[in-house]
């Protein structure tokens, strides 16, 4: 609707009215011609095409009540003003009809130009755009009080052979980052004998930078301060989410989002906090499932969502869409937007209402139909940080979150009941349940349990805290044994307690190692629980079978076979060794007032993040929310 004219010259005022449309059309048109005019948002598609030509060439005149009615200008009046009229209105096809030649002589012009003359017009509209969209996904988060920061620069030990020893893993560290700074750079990770970029599926196609965001918080506990601020500087110039890529939910949500989250706690560079949230706005259409179960991958730009396609009847995995609880929480805090907590505690309800076989949670889950897939239930690989979330929910909400500790108390329960069995030798062990019959083997992912048991060990149902510390010092003591049985003193990916074989690997391709932590992780926990030397004797032996076995002059590899005495390497530096394994290291050998655990609780990438003294646990005493 045009506006009515302030003053007695309504010509003229529509003239004025109609020269802004005229220009859009020559700029439509032109940018028609040069392609860029798919690069608009569909909102201003329409726009120039509504201002179509007739809109303009009709005048709207109704003559049946004397007056006329001109685009919604009111005209008074015969004769002279008639004439009047018609001239104003012969002026204006005169100006369209010239503006229109204009613009046909520019599109002509244009295409004189080269091909290259024309992309660069094409890439520099492109560019524009783009640089709209991101100004809109940066906008200014609210501000939100942050938790209590406590034991960000401590952990200096006393003793000068602990702190020698923690000089080491710092080395180690930075061997790690500086060949990846080298070799790989921006890539997800590095290849450290062929010196060369590396990535997995699970990252998609495109070069995110995965050490860099994985490694951001290990840096910075150790006083990396320079290599920190690199990947900061990477991050903030790089890291764009605007990719058609297809990525693991589960694996950016751990390594990227907790990555980024715990970077921001650490270091306050708001640069973290703005690419998490834009980041976890590319993960949410992954849950657009018939039951807001998500979808294993996601391609961030078109936003479709699959599941692997190994995984039992189309299902989604345990582990993977049970362990995004701590971080969406935060983003949550952080952002005032409930958008993020609704989601998983949508996924919590809907596994509270199911029946669950020996009170036990199977491993797939169907996100069409709500069901579960093959009755398969593991602590290890497809389970694990499934159980592990539920307790630092509730560790992470200050203990507030009892629905979360209920339900990892029940399935803990059920988990002793029917997979924790001792061996003939007395290793205790977890196994793994497969349709009704246990399997009797523990992979090195599982080893993580002990420590997940004793930091749940404060706090349990009946108070039997020294059962679960028990249990944690028991499969640490398994762990240690499966590294111990090998010729590198490194532990191999799953070994078995079956026909007089003890936590030692039989399948060749079970016997390899690579750089993964759960083992350590077991280590530090306990040692902070119960200070018992051993651990950091056992800590100590892995890095220097690392250091001996798995370094090499381009940073650190797995190796294929660790009860080879000539072992070959896979050629991967993981992303987890820098996150995880030397920071799990680097803790171990540091005072426990470096990141106390009444502070902070480690996501399973071992990002830590603060806990939150909210109120209770919708959030409702979060600021950002009213
Ligand atoms: C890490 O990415 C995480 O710890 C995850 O929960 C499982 N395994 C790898 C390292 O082994």
């Amino acid at each position: 609707m045009v506006k009515p004219p302030p003053a007695p010259a309504p010509g003229w005022e529509a003239a004025e009215a109609r020269r802004a449309p005229a220009a859009l059309r020559r700029g439509a048109f032109i940018t028609l011609c040069f392609g860029a005019f798919f690069f608009l948002p569909d909102s201003s598609k329409h726009k120039r095409f509504d201002l179509g030509l007739e809109d303009v060439l009709i005048p709207h005149v109704d003559t049946s009540k004397g007056g006329k009615n001109l685009g919604g200008f009111l005209i008074h009046g015969q004769g002279h003003d008639e004439h009047r009229h018609r001239e104003e209105e012969e002026r204006l096809r005169n100006k369209i009809r010239a503006d229109h030649e204009k613009a046909l002589e520019e599109a002509k012009e244009k295409l004189k130009k080269s091909r290259d003359e024309i992309q660069a017009e094409i890439q520099t509209e492109k560019n524009k755009v783009v640089q709209e969209l991101k100004k809109k996904d940066s906008k200014p988060l609210p501000p939100v009080p942050l938790p209590n920061l406590i034991g960000i620069n401590s952990g200096e030990p006393a003793d000068p052979d602990i702190r020698e020893k923690r000089n080491k893993i710092k080395e180690m560290m930075k061997h790690a980052w500086d060949n990846y700074r080298q070799y790989g750079w921006g890539h997800n990770e590095l290849k450290p004998i062929a010196r060369k970029g590396h990535s997995t599926n699970i990252f998609g196609n495109s070069q995110m930078g995965a050490t860099i965001v994985d490694a951001l918080d290990t840096l910075y506990i150790m006083g990396l301060h320079d290599e920190f601020r690199e990947g900061q500087e990477w991050i903030d110039k790089n890291l764009d989410f605007s990719v058609n890529s297809e990525v693991s939910v589960f694996e950016v949500n751990i390594r990227f989002i907790g990555g980024l989250l715990a970077a921001y706690y650490l270091s306050g560079q708001e640069v973290f906090k703005i690419k998490a949230v834009q980041l976890a706005g590319k993960l949410l259409p992954a849950f657009n499932t018939p039951t807001g179960i998500p979808w294993a991958m996601v391609n961030l730009k078109s936003g479709v969502g699959r599941n692997w396609g190994w995984a039992s009847a189309g299902s989604s995995i345990l582990a993977e869409f049970g362990t995004l609880h701590m971080e969406f929480v935060h983003l949550s805090y952080l952002t005032g937007d409930p958008v993020y907590y609704n989601k998983v505690m949508h996924i919590r309800k809907l596994l509270q209402k199911m029946d669950r076989p020996n009170g036990l949670y199977p491993n797939y889950l169907n996100p069409r139909t709500g069901r579960w897939g093959q009755h398969h239930t593991s602590v290890g690989g497809l389970g694990d940080s499934f159980y592990e979330y539920l307790l630092k929910a509730w560790l992470m909400s200050d203990k507030m979150d009892t629905e979360a500790r209920k339900m990892y108390d029940d399935a803990i329960e059920a988990i002793e009941k029917h997979l924790i069995r001792k061996s003939n030798g007395g290793l205790t062990f977890i196994g793994e349940w497969k349709n009704g019959h246990l399997e009797r083997k523990m992979g090195h992912l599982t080893c993580f349990a002990g420590g997940m048991f004793a930091l749940g060990a404060d706090g349990s149902r009946d108070d039997k805290a020294g059962h679960y510390l028990q249990l944690g010092a028991e499969i640490a003591h398994t762990c240690h044994e499966s590294y111990d049985r090998t010729t590198l003193k490194l532990g191999p990916e799953a070994f078995k307690f079956d026909g007089g074989v003890e936590a030692v690997a039989v399948r060749q391709n079970e016997k390899y190692y690579i750089l993964r932590p759960e083992v350590i992780e077991t280590y530090w926990y306990m040692w902070r629980f119960t200070h018992d030397p051993k651990y950091r004797q056992w800590g100590w032996e892995a890095t220097q079978a690392i250091d001996k076995y798995c370094r090499v002059s381009g940073g650190f590899s797995g190796v294929k076979d660790v009860y080879s005495s000539s072992p070959t390497y896979d050629d991967v530096q993981q992303s987890f060794f820098l996150a995880e394994t030397l920071k799990y290291l680097y803790l171990l050998f540091s005072n426990d007032d470096l990141l106390p655990l009444d502070n902070w609780v480690f996501n399973t990438e071992a990002h830590p993040l603060p806990v939150l003294h909210l109120a209770n646990t919708t959030l409702s005493g979060n600021p950002a929310y009213r």
